[in-house]
């Protein structure tokens, strides 16, 4: 896997996990400029060993020219049950492109964590594999990883952008950060 992103922002561990998975402002203007359209989710329900669970469902629209311009996806949740509020958050995430040629072969798994530093800091780290359900030939294997690294590492560079957008406002807002 990658890491894609791994850095100190300055905002609380609560406030960039807010930002992040619960219908914020913030991840809703988001998924517009990367025009994710139709976004629909589960609330956040406990399973049995004391994690969250959620499911989304949304359209992505891809600007690879060698796929089709748009695809449904399914994105797994899974908050930790150790994840204690305000200390640490870690999301699991499972994301299946639906519409996108080879889509039953893989799979992408992204790793959140949100890691508390200081009242007004915290650290995120966001981990990215794609994953195989089933092998395929040698040759489609690496045509599906390398099209999926570059996908992902576009997303993850402007979430990044966007996240420090976010902190310049909230540090000029607040006064008392
Ligand atoms: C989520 C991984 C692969 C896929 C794409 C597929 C190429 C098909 C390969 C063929 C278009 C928001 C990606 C990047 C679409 C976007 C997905 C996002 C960024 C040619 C064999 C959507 C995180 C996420 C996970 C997986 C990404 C797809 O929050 O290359």
């Amino acid at each position: 896997g990658r890491l894609y992103v791994n850095r100190v922002f300055h905002m609380s561990a609560d406030k960039m996990f807010e930002l992040l998975f619960s219908d914020s402002l913030f991840i809703r203007r988001f998924m517009d400029a990367r025009k994710i359209t139709g976004a629909t989710s589960t609330p956040w329900q406990r399973e049995g060993g004391g994690s969250m669970k959620r499911t989304l469902k949304y359209t992505i629209t891809i600007t690879n020219p060698l796929v089709g311009k748009f695809s449904t996806a399914t994105e797994m949740q899974t908050l930790y049950k150790n994840s204690h509020e305000g200390q640490y958050y870690i999301v699991d995430s499972e994301v299946y492109t639906h519409d996108v040629p080879y889509h039953d072969y893989f799979y992408t798994f992204n790793r959140f964590c949100i890691i508390h530093n200081s009242k007004h800091k915290c650290r995120l780290r966001v981990y990215t594999d794609v994953r195989y359900k089933k092998q395929p030939w040698g040759l489609v294997k690496s045509f599906i990883t390398k099209n999926s690294w570059s996908g992902l590492e576009d997303y993850f560079r402007h979430l990044e952008a966007e996240l420090l957008e976010e902190e310049a406002e909230l540090t000029q807002g607040g006064g008392d950060s």
